[in-house]
């Protein structure tokens, strides 16, 4: 039986081509330059399987382009890049890559959080730039995390480890809100309280989004967000870019409307809002969150996972439209 042929679309482990090719003819863009979407629909039309990043948007124009497609396997656990709706439409299955980053990515949330309320990067640049001449009393004076009330808006299982961590770690008072509150259990063992958005906006002495990108959460932040937070509040956001407004962020920022920020995802990334460089009180990021090399090891090997289980053996490991499978 010949061998089916698949897209890798963005540079990865080399040890993951490898198990690739031992059961598809496989193109790889292991030069990982960036693609157009033209240029995306070139290199997947007569490919049945896509391994993709949160990179790649698949959408009806893609999917139209390329009928032979019959699963892409998002090496991320977002899929906001995925118009699942137009896939489902077309029997193209849909996977994504959860639970294998889960702790990783709640540690970088608080480690993010620690770096913000502590200003660690804003006192490094200090350092490196030759100004530390002398101690004094309010020299990069921050907030206390031990004890402080964390709020945590989307509360899926990164939510849920942040949670832990504060809770259980740190002390602090923890307090979520969600689409849907969590179970009395759930909630037990995190320690959190489920609150209304105003009522964690106004209380939370750090705020950390982990919301999943979807149109009704564009701009879960903005401007009259902003304002409800208290004036030593911290925000960050490890999410999405498109969850907060950037604009009006780095207004609240240097107008210290709010203390100081932590974002490792932006609204248009990889570019950065220019006012938010501008500003001093912001932790960036590049995206990192997921990024230790045996999680992104993990995450690759599901994405493959998906594409054997599903190309060969009719068994996706992580579905995220199994209707298309039942209608096989
Ligand atoms: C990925 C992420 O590194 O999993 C996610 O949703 O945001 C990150 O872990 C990124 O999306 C690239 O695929």
């Amino acid at each position: 039986m010949s061998k089916a042929k698949i897209l890798v679309a963005r540079s990865i482990f080399p040890e993951t081509i490898a198990r690739l090719e031992e059961y598809f003819e496989v193109e790889s863009n292991q030069g990982d330059q960036g693609w157009s979407k033209a240029q995306l629909i070139d290199k997947l039309k007569g490919k049945q399987g896509a391994f993709t990043t949160g990179s790649e948007r698949i959408d009806a124009e893609v999917l139209a382009a390329c009928p032979d497609l019959k699963i892409c396997a998002n090496m991320a656990v977002g899929y906001n890049n995925f118009d699942v709706d137009a896939m489902t439409a077309r029997s193209v299955l849909a996977t994504n890559a959860p639970d294998v980053l889960t702790e990783t990515t709640a540690d970088f949330g608080f480690a993010l959080l620690m770096a913000t309320a502590r200003r660690i990067t804003e006192s490094e640049h200090f350092l490196r730039a030759g100004k530390w001449e002398k101690w004094s009393y309010d020299m990069f004076a921050g907030s206390d995390i031990h004890g402080s009330t964390l709020g945590i808006i989307g509360m899926g299982r990164i939510g849920q480890g942040i949670a832990r961590r504060g809770a259980l770690g740190f002390g602090m008072k923890v307090i979520y809100h969600n689409r849907s509150r969590l179970d009395a259990q759930l909630e037990a063992e995190c320690k959190a309280s489920y609150v209304s958005k105003e009522e964690l906006l106004e209380t939370a002495d750090h705020v950390v989004l982990v919301v999943p990108y979807t149109p009704a959460s564009h701009h879960t932040i903005g401007a009259a967000e902003l304002a409800l937070m208290k004036p030593t509040a911290t925000l960050v956001n490890i999410a999405r870019g498109g969850i907060v407004d950037d604009a009006a962020l780095a207004a609240a920022l240097r107008d210290k409307r709010i203390a100081a920020a932590g974002l490792d995802v932006f609204e248009g990334e990889p570019k950065v809002h220019p006012d938010l460089l501008q500003v001093p009180n912001v932790v960036l990021t590049p995206h990192i969150a997921s990024a230790t090399v045996p999680t992104r090891r993990a995450m690759a090997d599901l994405a493959a996972d998906n594409l054997i289980g599903f190309l060969v053996h009719n068994k996706p490991v992580t579905p995220l439209n199994p209707a298309v499978l039942a209608s096989k």
